[in-house]
């Protein structure tokens, strides 16, 4: 499988040792790509995008050097099918399953399936994960205390160091390649997200052994004072601090960076900044005035910095390619009481736009997405509409790889967008919530919903409704005038047009 793309990605039939030596001469000349997601970030939460009650230097002065754009998107309005886009090139609605995970949930991607990393990789690339994974491990079942796969490395990844799921899902450890790091076979870990395993203490039944209580769910097991969604037992030795978290991480990416810099590399860095539970380390905790959610938006800033550092020391700023982005829109209280809500102030997590976290409105996806490379990037700010999930399909035509006919079926072509050397990106693209909506040029068609409108928990607009809703995103950027019953024909059209890109199971020219 992998000769077969490989020769397919090199666009090629002549003999694999020639095609070997040009693909490793022109990936000589190729930029070294670091992907650095961050988890939850709004529109509005950074300084370089109007934030002031947190100061975000690094981000800043990276979008300062870069291309900084506002109409930029995570392919839905959660985090594992934003992910399971981002690295396959495919809308996660056309993939069964594609919802936020538990943390025992089988790898989502089919090995196989051509991935970014896997793309990269037989351009020449050395490719690395670390920090948040959220796909899923193994084949069903997995085993914690033995080889966990399939997971990234079957799916193109030379390294991994990942957290299987989330901060506030079990098993809370960190996975490196194939096995749970620093675990103790004597200490086995067992995992369940139906029933209790072992003995130890649960939010629900101990209350008074919490540093950090949950405001809505994530009352089940309790590590390091803070009570998780899951429950599990063993692995005391291997179970990761969440304070250390940011260091630890950081860490890994930045020794995979001084491990890779011989050869083209591709550094995916998935932070779990700004999740939940926000536990920032203690250099950071108190620095702004809006407690903890505050706090690790400047933890998020410090581990931007360290990896753009630690490139610039390796003498290798000038040829690498930097984007910073977000998996989803923003949330303020998302499952525990850590004071976001009390002490967010005047900051406005989604910017101008509606919704956030889950919903369907522009917030539910237009996150920040800032790219940065100094040989050909010119600073500019961008208005030109770009998804996550054509981050494959762009970093194919960079880099010389040429996608077989089934692979990255979303995926489009923007580089020059993304490098700003082109105004506009893709001419539209589908949202994705608990429904789907379409955008084209400043319409956006939002599809009648049968979910509810509001959750109270986390105080978010989900956008759904049993009519079809229209909004002019550039008149009114808050989606706040309803123009469907105005403009029948745009509402066919747009549903029509929706109709045939999921038919069509594909959309990618
Ligand atoms: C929700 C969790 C929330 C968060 C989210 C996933 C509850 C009540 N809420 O179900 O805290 O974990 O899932 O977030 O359990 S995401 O960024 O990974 O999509
Ligand atoms: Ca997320």
């Amino acid at each position: 499988m992998r000769r077969r793309s490989f020769l397919q990605l090199a666009g090629g039939a002549c003999a694999s040792s020639l095609l070997s030596r040009k693909v490793l001469a022109a990936a000589a000349r190729r930029p070294n790509i670091v992907l650095i997601y961050a988890d939850d970030v709004g529109f509005g939460d950074l300084g370089c995008y109007g934030a002031t009650r947190v100061k975000t230097p690094n981000l800043d002065r990276l979008a300062a050097s870069g291309v900084r754009f506002t109409d930029a998107h995570s392919s839905s309005a959660t985090c594992t099918p934003s992910r399971y886009s981002l690295l396959t090139g495919e809308y996660a609605f056309r993939k069964e399953g594609a919802r936020v995970l538990p943390g025992d949930a089988p790898l989502l991607i089919e090995p196989g399936r051509v991935t970014i990393a896997s793309m990269l990789r037989s351009q020449g690339y050395r490719t690395g994960v670390v920090g948040k994974w959220h796909l899923g491990l193994g084949g069903g079942n997995v085993d914690w205390n033995g080889e966990i796969k399939p997971g990234p490395l079957e799916l193109g990844f030379d390294y991994s160091f990942v957290i299987p799921a989330t901060g506030d899902r079990v098993p809370c450890v960190y996975v490196e390649n194939h096995r749970v790091a620093g675990l103790d076979p004597k200490d086995p870990i067992r995992v369940s997200y139906k029933e209790k395993v072992g003995d130890e203490p649960t939010g629900k039944d101990n209350p008074e052994l919490l540093r950090m209580h949950p405001s809505h769910g994530h009352d089940m097991t309790i590590v390091n004072g803070i009570s998780r969604i899951g429950y599990m037992s063993g692995g005391k030795a291997a179970r990761w601090v969440d304070q250390d978290m940011a260091d630890v991480i950081t860490g890994k990416a930045t020794g995979f960076i001084r491990q890779s810099k011989t050869q083209p590399f591709f550094l995916y860095f998935a932070t779990h900044d700004i999740h939940v539970p926000r536990v920032p380390h203690k250099r950071f905790a108190g620095n702004t005035p809006m407690g903890p959610r505050g706090d690790v938006i400047a933890e998020l800033d410090w581990c931007v910095g360290q990896v753009l550092a630690e490139i610039e020391r390796q003498n290798l700023a000038e040829n690498t390619l930097v984007i910073f982005s977000s998996d989803n829109g923003p949330v303020v209280d998302d499952g525990y009481k850590d004071q976001a809500v009390e002490k967010l102030g005047d900051h406005r997590p989604p910017g101008p736009y509606r919704g956030g976290k889950y919903s369907i409105f522009e917030a539910g996806t237009r996150i920040p997405l800032i790219v940065n490379w100094p040989r050909r990037v010119k600073p500019a700010v961008s208005t030109a509409l770009v998804s996550q999930v054509d981050f494959l399909a762009s970093f194919a035509g960079l880099t010389g790889g040429k996608l077989p006919q089934n692979a990255g079926p979303d995926s489009f072509d923007v580089m020059p967008a993304l490098l700003g050397e082109a105004k506009s990106g893709r001419d539209h693209l589908v949202e994705h919530a608990g429904v789907l909506s379409l955008r084209k040029g400043n319409w956006k068609l939002i599809l009648p919903g049968k979910g509810a409108r509001f959750n109270p928990n986390v105080n978010i607009e989900l956008g759904n409704d049993p009519q079809p809703q229209l909004y002019d995103v550039s008149g009114d950027r808050a989606e706040t005038k309803n123009l469907a019953a105005q403009h029948p024909e745009k509402v066919r059209e747009l549903t029509a047009m929706l109709e045939k890109i999921r038919k069509d199971g594909r959309s990618r020219p």
